[in-house]
């Protein structure tokens, strides 16, 4: 293993969102989901890590890690109760988090909208409805005019297609429904949205010194063939691609819709982004099926591939051939906006860090413009139908006491943050284990 440097103004951070770790709001989609009875370990983000109330003691755990920046993701539920209400109790609460950030000199990466919403907007349809546009940007610019002169980074969305492809392809995610055209529909909103959240931020911002940064966390993955000598593999693993994360990244970034969002430019050719937010976890080997309509492809894990707890295959060299694309199609600063495992044991998570981490070194020496990295994530917190059962925290947490507890892999991230850099002394001392293996 090599030593890493990383150059001086490279930003190391955490990622988190805020139905995973705040708790006590139920006025939120995922709350009244969990009442449902959909989340396999039975937890409810009602508890989650009680950040909202502890937040000042997480606040503190991060400056002891010593990251430069940290993304964090605000309620929409708990700014915008009611539509067109907006509550002052919850955007000071945002404004007292974001100032002790800072304070901290901690520069905030804020999320808009991180799969949760209010009921109210839930139950008008959701994203469906075309009003769910107009509803979004008068919630941007409620919290761009509140929390503009602490923020000048901002993620507008994350992961649309993980959002629409749980919620609308296999269901187990609110609304819960198998319905592509409504899923469509649903995508060309969220494309909309952020296309003039963009415009519109920037708009706010624009007498400001500071530059002001908008971007997109996408879900990317690497898709290959499993089979190499198979064309119709080849093919439906171009598909996945294309429909999975083509049609988002075209969107967003550049306004351009493709089929099935649509044709050509609905807002005008342009740039609406900043930077390319990537969020990267894993690769799928994709197979052919012919199963008509509902399928055309298997989503596979390469034969003896190491894989985390949660099955996902861990394949560092996915992050170098995404980011690789990024560049040479958008020319624009790449974040790393979250890459990180579930390992209950913190067995192979430092390993898992370096291994990432070396791909990030590789494509700097290489001239790309990789210009963060944040972790995902600070703490152990609810994930999704998961629950509580999947950690994927530097820090753990004991959801009864709500004790955080240092892991082995935010001491080896503290040094990362605090020297930019990964020796091999740093090795021997954090990097214990090596990945589990599927066979
Ligand atoms: O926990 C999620 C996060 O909310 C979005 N990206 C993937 C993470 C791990 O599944």
């Amino acid at each position: 293993m090599e030593t890493l440097v990383f150059p001086k103004d490279f930003l190391f951070g955490t990622a988190t969102a805020a139905l995973q770790i705040e708790g006590g709001d139920t006025n939120n989609n995922w709350y009244q989901w969990a009442q449902q009875g959909h989340i396999k370990d039975h937890s409810s983000p009602l508890r989650a890590n009680e950040h909202w109330k502890r937040f000042k003691e997480d606040i503190q755990l991060l400056a002891e890690l010593g990251v430069h920046t940290h993304r964090l993701g605000l309620e929409w539920s708990r700014i915008e109760p009611k539509p067109g209400t907006f509550s002052q109790e919850g955007i000071e609460h945002y404004l007292e988090e974001i100032s002790l950030l800072r304070k901290h000199t901690i520069r905030p990466l804020v999320t808009l909208y991180h799969f949760s919403h209010p009921l109210w907007f839930e139950e008008k349809g959701g994203w469906e409805n075309e009003e769910s546009i107009q509803d979004f940007l008068r919630y941007v610019r409620f919290v761009v005019e509140k929390l503009g002169h602490l923020v000048s980074d901002w993620v507008t969305i994350n992961e649309p297609n993980v959002f629409l492809s749980y919620g609308y392809v296999l269901g187990t995610w609110p609304p819960g429904k198998q319905d592509s055209q409504a899923m469509i529909r649903a995508a060309r909103h969220l494309v909309l949205a952020h296309l003039q959240a963009y415009t519109l931020i920037h708009e706010l911002r624009k007498k400001e010194k500071e530059p002001t940064l908008v971007g997109v966390a996408h879900h990317l993955r690497v898709f290959s063939p499993f089979c190499q000598f198979c064309p119709l593999d080849h093919l439906a693993s171009l598909l996945n691609d294309y429909i999975f994360q083509g049609i988002f990244l075209e969107g967003m970034g550049r306004g351009r819709f493709l089929p099935p969002l649509g044709v050509g430019y609905p807002m005008g050719k342009g740039r609406f982004q900043d930077f390319v937010g990537i969020n990267y976890y894993s690769r799928d080997k994709i197979q052919f099926v012919w199963n008509p309509p509902e399928l055309f492809a298997k989503r596979l894990v390469a034969k003896n591939a190491p894989t985390n707890n949660l099955g996902w295959e861990i394949y560092p060299k996915g992050l170098s051939l995404l980011a690789k694309r990024l560049w040479k199609t958008y020319r624009l600063p790449l974040f790393i906006t979250e890459n990180g495992t579930c390992d209950k044991e913190d067995a192979f998570r430092p390993q898992f860090i370096y291994d990432h981490l070396k791909e990030v070194s590789e494509l700097i020496a290489q001239g790309i413009p990789v210009k963060r990295y944040y972790h995902w994530t600070f703490i152990d917190n609810f994930e999704w139908i998961e629950g509580e059962s999947a950690p994927f925290g530097l820090f753990a947490n004991n959801y009864d006491t709500q004790t955080r507890t240092w892991r082995n892999s935010a001491r080896f991230y503290q040094e990362i943050c605090r020297t930019r850099t990964i020796t091999q002394e740093m090795l021997s001392r954090y990097v214990q284990s090596a990945y589990h293996s599927l066979s």
